[in-house]
């Protein structure tokens, strides 16, 4: 049986952690356990120091954009070497909550970052290396952000005003239009419904991949 590195990504409130769930759910139920859940940015050592910095510990006027993105890819790039491709070696699954489509997403997209020089960055930092499976959970982002108000801690991205998670929202649709790899789950709906969307979505997948 192959094994696969399988991304979970969408707006906040999208529902990626119970979508990971049930993804995981769904693995299981086919004797697919040796799993590593991971996150970005985060899941080493560095990268949830990366992550701290990144959500908290500054304020938009203190950070730039191109800041903002190298860091992010310091935190991609340990995770790839020290985690991702490791496993991956030793023949275990792999889910990750967010990964490369992101940094398009979020740094293209929602801060008009140059194109070229984002994807300049990916090379250097992933070469050709790319999840086999993304699951995009699409919902409007006044909705994601409504989930995500009724929370308490609100991170630095999450103060960002509605126009650049419309945005964000906008450059994800983009690329998922021309990528055969990442399929879209419609998020706006009840959690049971998303279940079964992913649920089915996934089977299919997965009868064609392992
Ligand atoms: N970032 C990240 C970049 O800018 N560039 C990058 O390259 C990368 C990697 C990371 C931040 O960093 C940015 C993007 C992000 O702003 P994060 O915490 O990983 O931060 O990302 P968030 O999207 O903020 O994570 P959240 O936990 O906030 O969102 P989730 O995981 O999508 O949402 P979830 O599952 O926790 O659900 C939120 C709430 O909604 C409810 C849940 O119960 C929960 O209360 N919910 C539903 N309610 C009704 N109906 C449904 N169908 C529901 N599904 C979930």
């Amino acid at each position: 049986m192959k094994n696969h590195f399988i991304v979970v990504e969408g707006l906040e409130g999208s529902g990626k952690t119970t979508a990971i769930n049930t993804i995981k759910k769904t693995l299981n139920n086919i004797g697919i356990s040796d799993i590593i859940f991971t996150r970005e940015p985060g899941g080493t050592r560095l990268g949830e120091k990366i992550r701290k910095l990144i959500k908290y510990n500054f304020k938009n006027d203190q950070i730039t954009h191109k800041s903002e993105l190298l860091i992010l890819y310091a935190a991609r790039n340990q995770l790839i070497e020290k985690v991702i491709k490791p496993a991956l070696m030793k023949g275990k699954w792999i889910i990750s909550d967010r990964h490369d489509l992101s940094s398009q997403a979020y740094q293209i997209g929602g801060r008009g970052l140059n194109k070229k020089l984002v994807q300049l960055l990916r090379y250097l930092v992933l070469g050709k290396f790319q999840p086999s499976l993304t699951l995009y959970l699409d919902i409007p982002p006044e909705l994601g952000l409504q989930r995500i108000y009724s929370r308490n801690k609100i991170d630095r991205i999450e103060k960002e005003p509605l126009s650049f998670f419309i945005k964000t929202r906008e450059y994800y649709l983009k690329i998922i239009s021309k990528n055969k790899n990442i399929l879209l789950i419609n998020a706006n709906q009840k959690i049971e419904q998303v279940q079964n969307d992913i649920n089915l979505i996934l089977n299919k997948w997965l009868i064609k991949n392992i």
